[in-house]
């Protein structure tokens, strides 16, 4: 482990690189156009720093390339799922795993094994995926994490935390029967990356261990949270990070994974569960969506990456380089005067678009608006986390009106330099000198499910 007294600075040395594109602010205006202004829809050759998401965009280390090599791509019982099954066994305690080829396939499996229609499930803020799946299986999500998550001034540190309060008088609306699970992330996604305390979990366990409600642990940033708990909740400090993962794990039921975040691979996820009859039911679908239940859609050697990464993304001076690089551009964004969420996120630094573009109304899309001049600036991408991401409520067909309308500047892992961090933060700073003439889109095509993948928009002309 590093020494504590020195900065955090990257655990591994270079041996690989990928060419950047260069471009120019006429051919980024053009691909903007043609992509709709929607970064989701521009080409990554047309990007030069890539901050969209820090999912799937990991660099993976070289004993992960090397696993790969270790592929066994037997159709059932590949060695490399025994190896996955022992990897979560160890680091997250869970006891039975089934595989899938992202989170979303383990939340499907999840939602249909547990959700019924009418149901109601509660949890720490929505995220995007795992809403859809509560909703397309006739439940009804209800947000229960504390109000100071839904302020970006506030400097909570455990922003991620729940409202004990909140879930008690739902438990009390709508009785524990209609409650299959609460529905726990680590970190809080749509909040800035915020995590949520072991206090709150354990007080979580007890109130739910009371009504018999189980937890559902959407653990994808799980090692983020528990650094945080390492360094911020008092009592913690002298823990290691993989000893509060596992902690965290042992408070829940169950947990979908996309490992394709904190467990450093490019593909995979997974859905673990404590409970025989729930483990025998996904052994069942997932054979529908996914694939035979030693591989749900991956090959072999994913596998093989994945039971590694799970490894290394415990290591200590790998989650403080992780965390210190995200707070390095935090800081910096800070110093420049720029409205950032507080306090800086785990996986991403989130500006406050309401606060950076105060012209532009909600139902104008800033958030999109600001994504997409950040892009026209300097070719760096980013993703809207606004109105255009929460969508429309299920009921009502309404847009919802989220607090938080946010440009997530998402910083994969282990792939770009604090110099790149450097460039990023240039960049926000122009914008934001020049916010004044930035304008509001239209949207003018909206897709069914999860719009902000596949929206189109075009300039408002004022
Ligand atoms: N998160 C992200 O960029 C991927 C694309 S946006 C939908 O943040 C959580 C907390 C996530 C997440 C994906 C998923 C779904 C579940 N929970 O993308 O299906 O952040 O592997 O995981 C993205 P998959």
């Amino acid at each position: 482990m590093t020494e504590q007294h020195t900065p955090w600075a990257e655990p591994y040395k270079i041996k690989m690189v990928e060419p950047l594109a260069m471009t120019t602010r006429a051919h980024r205006q053009k691909a903007l156009e043609e992509a709709g202004y929607n970064t989701f829809l521009l080409k990554s050759e047309d990007v030069y720093i890539d901050l969209l998401t820090d999912s799937g965009t990991s660099a993976m280390s070289d004993r992960q390339w090397a696993g790969m090599m270790l592929g066994d791509e037997a159709y059932a019982g590949s060695r490399n799922f025994y190896n996955l099954e022992a990897a979560i066994q160890r680091y997250y305690g869970y006891k039975h795993v089934i595989p899938t080829h992202q989170g979303r396939g383990a939340e499907n499996l999840i939602s249909r094994i547990l959700i019924k229609p009418g149901d109601i499930v509660p949890g720490n803020m929505y995220f995007t995926t795992t809403r859809l799946h509560q909703e397309l299986s006739g439940g009804t999500f209800a947000d229960i994490i504390i109000d100071e998550a839904h302020d970006p001034e506030n400097l909570f540190p455990f922003k991620g935390n729940v409202d004990l309060k909140k879930l008690e008088a739902l438990i009390e609306k709508h009785g524990a029967k209609k409650i299959p699970y609460v529905s726990i992330a680590t970190t809080v996604n749509m909040a800035g990356g915020q995590p949520i305390s072991l206090a709150n979990m354990r007080a979580l366990r007890e109130l739910t261990n009371k009504h018999g409600i189980r937890i559902i642990h959407d653990m994808t940033r799980v090692a983020e949270n528990a650094y945080m708990i390492q360094q911020l909740e008092p009592g913690h400090a002298h823990r290691s990070t993989a000893e509060i993962v596992h902690e965290l794990c042992s408070l829940t039921d169950g947990a979908t994974m996309s490992a394709k975040k904190d467990a450093l691979v490019n593909i995979g996820g997974f859905m673990a569960t404590n409970e025989w009859d729930v483990f025998e039911e996904a052994r069942n679908q997932v054979v529908i969506y996914e694939g035979l239940h030693t591989y749900g859609g991956l090959a072999g050697r994913d596998m093989e990456a994945m039971a590694i990464g799970i490894a290394e993304s415990v290591d200590e001076d790998h989650i403080r380089a992780r965390v210190g690089q995200v707070a390095y551009l935090g800081e910096k964004l800070l110093d420049a005067g720029i409205p950032v969420v507080k306090p800086i996120g785990t996986h991403g630094v989130f500006l406050n678009a309401k606060a950076f573009l105060p012209h532009i109304p909600q139902t104008s899309f800033p958030a999109q608006a600001l994504a997409a001049e950040l892009y026209l600036d300097a070719g760096v991408r980013t993703m809207e986390r606004g109105i255009v991401s929460a969508g429309r409520n299920k009921d009502t067909g309404e847009n919802y009106m989220p607090e938080l309308e946010l440009v997530r500047l998402t910083i994969p892992r282990r792939v770009y330099t604090q110099a790149h961090m450097d460039v990023i933060a240039a960049s926000v700073a122009n914008v934001y000198r020049n916010r004044d003439k930035v304008k509001g889109l239209k949207m003018v095509y909206e897709p069914k499910y999860l719009r902000f993948f596949q929206a189109r928009f075009e300039p408002l002309s004022a």
